[in-house]
């Protein structure tokens, strides 16, 4: 067990944490799921900084497994990071490196930051139909061999329900 590692449930736009990590799509345009409920809680200043982003770093799109960092707008939150995961049915052999990649390069984000906190969400496992379990199982390594190299940020795994969050907790054995 990691105490750097938090498992809660929550509505992941009320953390009051530095940056939450937004699941998002690679328009970086919003969309439904947990990107549409960060982008209705935090206003619109979140669409126009992805709109920068688009415009001067990514005109084609933010490639899976990137992460970028926007203003949280309204939210408690200061950064929003938006990642994009895998869509699961067309990521082929690469499905566990990519989910890994968007969990990491997160952190790699939060850290550049200069965050002491970050909350995730269980990125790719709704509508981009990641497996639970195995998206469970890459999530907390990824977090885990972060934190092993001495990283100093507290990490929060922010479940929607209290059934998927005792599902994840059984996964990774915490
Ligand atoms: N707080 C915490 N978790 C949430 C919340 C919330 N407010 N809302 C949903 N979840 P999803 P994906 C959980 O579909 O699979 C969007 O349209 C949800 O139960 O949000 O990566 C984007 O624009 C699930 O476990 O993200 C992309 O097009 C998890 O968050 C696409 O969906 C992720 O589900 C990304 O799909």
């Amino acid at each position: 067990m990691n105490e750097n590692i938090i498992i809660k449930t929550g509505e992941i736009t009320n953390e009051n944490v530095c940056a939450i990590v937004d699941a998002a799509n690679s328009s970086l345009m919003g969309g439904g799921g947990v990107d549409g409920a960060i982008h209705r809680a935090g206003g619109p200043a979140i669409l126009e900084a992805c709109k920068k982003i688009r415009q001067t770093q990514y005109p084609d799109g933010l490639p899976t497994g990137e992460a970028v960092a926007t203003t949280a707008g309204n939210l408690p939150a200061k950064y929003v990071i938006h990642t994009v995961g895998p869509v699961y049915h067309n990521c082929g052999n690469r499905c566990d490196s990519l989910l890994a990649a968007a969990y990491e390069n997160s952190l790699k984000q939060a850290m550049k930051l200069g965050c002491k906190d970050v909350a995730f969400p269980a990125i790719s496992t709704g509508i981009y139909g990641y497996p639970k379990e195995a998206a469970a199982r890459i999530a907390y390594k990824t977090v885990k061999a972060f934190l092993s190299k001495g990283h100093d940020i507290k990490v929060y795994f922010v479940f929607h329900s209290n059934e998927n969050k005792q599902f994840f907790e059984k996964v990774v054995g915490q």
